[in-house]
């Protein structure tokens, strides 16, 4: 609580620097807000006028279907989004210009011009086909990043079959989870990765998670840590060898606008992850007019973008939105302190960087890592900064502004989520004053608003929930396979708006103050997390009785994961008991969940109705007196206990 007082005393501005201004798309105040208005009060021409900035196969008949809370975005159109990000480009005269410059983690390198990525791509979607892999069909990805990783997910939009990107640093269980729940037919993975230094396998853990996947007809395994790895005869096979003699002509199909593109799991505040399903032609619409005028792409621009393409923030802004509009941009494979804390810096100034859109939990540890290493390198090239993930503190906010920045790049602090497909709230680089820890105003087309529970809209400075009063193009189609919960997670918790998820507030000029997740998940260096399936993950261990897992403020990574244990029959806490259950929730689900404290319970503090209470061991997890109305606690002794030295680990 105390970071969101003191961001909401937070007085700093910042105009945008008139070097940046005099060459923005937008520079005005008066140009955002007539685009703004012509948005809402005339959606259909609004969008309709983008969509068109991109290649259609067949026109659409109408921009917008709405039947609450289901949404059609032009309907009866045909586009392809492999075909707008790469054939396109080709025929604008981009086929010579570099689309992906590529790092690995080693120091390797590659690179690929639009019409280079436009002819791997291809060859890929032919080997699909000839693997059986038709329109509708799912294709798991489970790769490091690496440019196969980009050529995969345009390589199934090409075809139309329905791409399901699963983070590298997923579990092998979590990895079966997903493929199961969207009956993939085929996964694109690779023998390991480089991060911080050495290899980490993957094609082993797909093979454990095949052990509990029946849907799964064939595995291509891209060669890159060179480690061994089991081929199982008639499934696996190796990508470079499957692409030797595969055509680089493969015609994109039409898609209809509504045909899906991709499925990404997320975490909500129940336990099992949520297949985010985005359609074609409304994503492909609206990331491109975010990353045109939020980026303020020129053509000369070297973007990078260093999160992961198994996130959200990678589909959007590594793949669809910066090839949608012709970009130049890096991409690398391993963490940025390897070999120094200084690696991003020093890649910065060897390339040319000139947009940086990285989070804040990297922005800190950068922070805590010493000014002494962007110090280093020359970061001239730099004109405009970007945030995403979580809120971004005051402090960090500066350090980013002064010593990246140079005081002369403006910062985009953009909230948005993987349900929203892409930014929602923002301000424009050319155009709006900054404000370190708000997020902004809304983009183009985008009704945001502060409620309380029952729908009524707060009064600037107060507190609430965070809802969109209407459907936006790249809106979440529904939870795949599951109407009902889609209906209820974004479209009951407050009648007729879509449900965020994060608290806000609203100043008096319109900017929102986004204050964090309200629900039951937690982010964690920026990786959203559900406290839930940690918890049945926790359970899942024989030693385990109940458990409870609550976010603890931390300095680097926004939040740190306490998980409050009581154990089986009269076993007792102990350090190898520690050790044992972070080691299961990293197989259960991955490194990114491991809690960073266990605190061994005799008893969980419960509301006499049996409820957890929650707010309460997020105190005692802070380090917080116990505050709050404890009346309703079942056991007041539960909570002494709890508050005495010892029982932790
Ligand atoms: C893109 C992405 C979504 C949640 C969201 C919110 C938090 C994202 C933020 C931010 C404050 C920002 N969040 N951006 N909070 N300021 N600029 O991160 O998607 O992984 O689905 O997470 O992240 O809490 O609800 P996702």
């Amino acid at each position: 609580m105390a970071s969101i007082e003191s961001v909401m005393q937070e007085g700093r501005r910042f105009r945008p620097p008139e070097s940046f201004r005099a060459r923005a798309k937008l520079k005005d105040a008066a140009d955002y807000e007539r685009l703004y208005r012509q948005s809402l009060d005339d959606p259909e021409g609004f969008w309709g006028a983008v969509a068109n900035e991109l290649h259609w196969f067949k026109p659409w008949e109408r921009v917008l279907e709405w039947e609450e809370p289901f949404v059609k975005w032009f309907v009866g159109g045909q586009t392809n989004l492999s075909y707008n990000c790469l054939d396109l480009q080709v025929e604008r005269g981009r086929g010579d210009k570099k689309a992906i410059l590529w790092e690995g983690e080693p120091g390797d390198t590659r690179t690929y011009t639009y019409r280079e990525l436009l002819a791997e791509v291809s060859k890929l979607a032919n080997t699909l086909k000839g693997l059986g892999v038709g329109k509708g069909d799912k294709v798991a990805i489970y790769l490091p990043m690496i440019p196969q990783a980009v050529i995969a997910m345009l390589a199934c939009a090409r075809i139309g079959a329905v791409h399901s990107v699963v983070f590298g640093g997923f579990s092998s269980a979590a990895l079966a989870d997903r493929v199961n729940d969207a009956r993939a037919k085929v996964i694109i993975t690779a023998d390991g990765g480089y991060r911080r230094g050495s290899v980490f396998a993957l094609k082993p853990l797909v093979d454990e998670a095949l052990e509990r996947c029946e849907s799964v007809e064939h595995v291509i395994v891209v060669r890159r840590g060179e480690n061994d790895v089991q081929m199982q005869p008639g499934r696996d096979r190796w990508y470079h060898e499957l692409i030797e003699s595969a055509s680089d002509v493969c015609p994109a199909e039409p898609m209809d606008a509504e045909d899906p593109l991709f499925i990404l799991y997320t975490s909500g505040s129940t336990g099992k992850p949520k297949g985010v399903l985005h359609t074609t032609g409304g994503y492909q619409t609206y990331t491109y007019l975010t990353v045109k005028y939020i980026f303020d792409l020129r053509d000369d621009d070297l973007y990078w973008c260093p999160a992961d393409v198994g996130w959200i923030t990678g589909h959007s802004y590594i793949v669809y939105g910066p090839l949608l509009n012709g970009v130049t941009q890096l991409m690398y494979e391993g963490v940025p302190t390897h070999p120094a804390p200084d690696r991003h810096w020093e890649m910065v100034a060897r390339y040319g960087v000139t947009i940086y859109y990285y989070a804040p939990t990297a922005i800190r540890a950068f922070m805590k890592a010493g000014e002494e290493y962007p110090k280093k390198h020359d970061l001239s090239s730099l004109r405009l900064l970007g945030t995403v993930g979580e809120p971004i503190n005051p402090e960090a906010w500066m350090w980013y502004h002064r010593v990246i920045g140079g005081e002369r790049c403006p910062i985009v602090d953009t909230w948005w989520q993987t349900e929203t497909g892409g930014i929602m709230i923002t301000t424009l680089p050319g155009v709006h004053d900054t404000k370190p820890g708000s997020a902004g105003k809304p983009f183009f087309g985008v009704d945001a608003a502060v409620m309380d529970l029952e729908g009524n809209e707060q009064e600037a400075g107060s507190g609430g929930y965070l809802v969109i009063k209407r459907p936006w193009p790249s809106m979440l189609r529904t939870v795949y396979g599951d109407d009902d919960r889609y209906r209820a997670q974004y479209w009951s918790e407050i009648p007729h708006v879509y449900f965020a998820g994060d608290g806000a507030r609203r100043d008096d000029e319109g900017y929102f103050w986004i204050m964090g997740r309200v629900d039951d998940v937690v982010n964690v260096s920026g990786h959203r997390l559900g406290t839930a399936e940690i918890e049945s993950a926790l359970v899942s261990h024989p030693a385990v009785a109940e458990a409870a897992v609550v976010g603890r403020p931390d300095e680097v990574k926004g939040q740190a994961i306490v998980a409050f244990v009581t154990l089986e029959g009269k076993r007792e806490g102990s350090e190898a008991l520690y050790q044992e259950l972070r080691a299961h929730v990293t197989k259960e689900i991955g490194a990114i969940a491991r809690p960073d404290d266990i605190r061994f319970a005799d008893a969980l503090p419960k509301t006499r109705s049996g409820k957890i209470m929650r707010r309460l061991l997020r105190n005692i997890a802070a380090g917080e007196e116990a505050s709050g109305d404890i009346s309703t606690l079942e056991d007041k002794g539960v909570v002494e206990k709890l508050l005495r030295p010892g029982v932790s680990r």
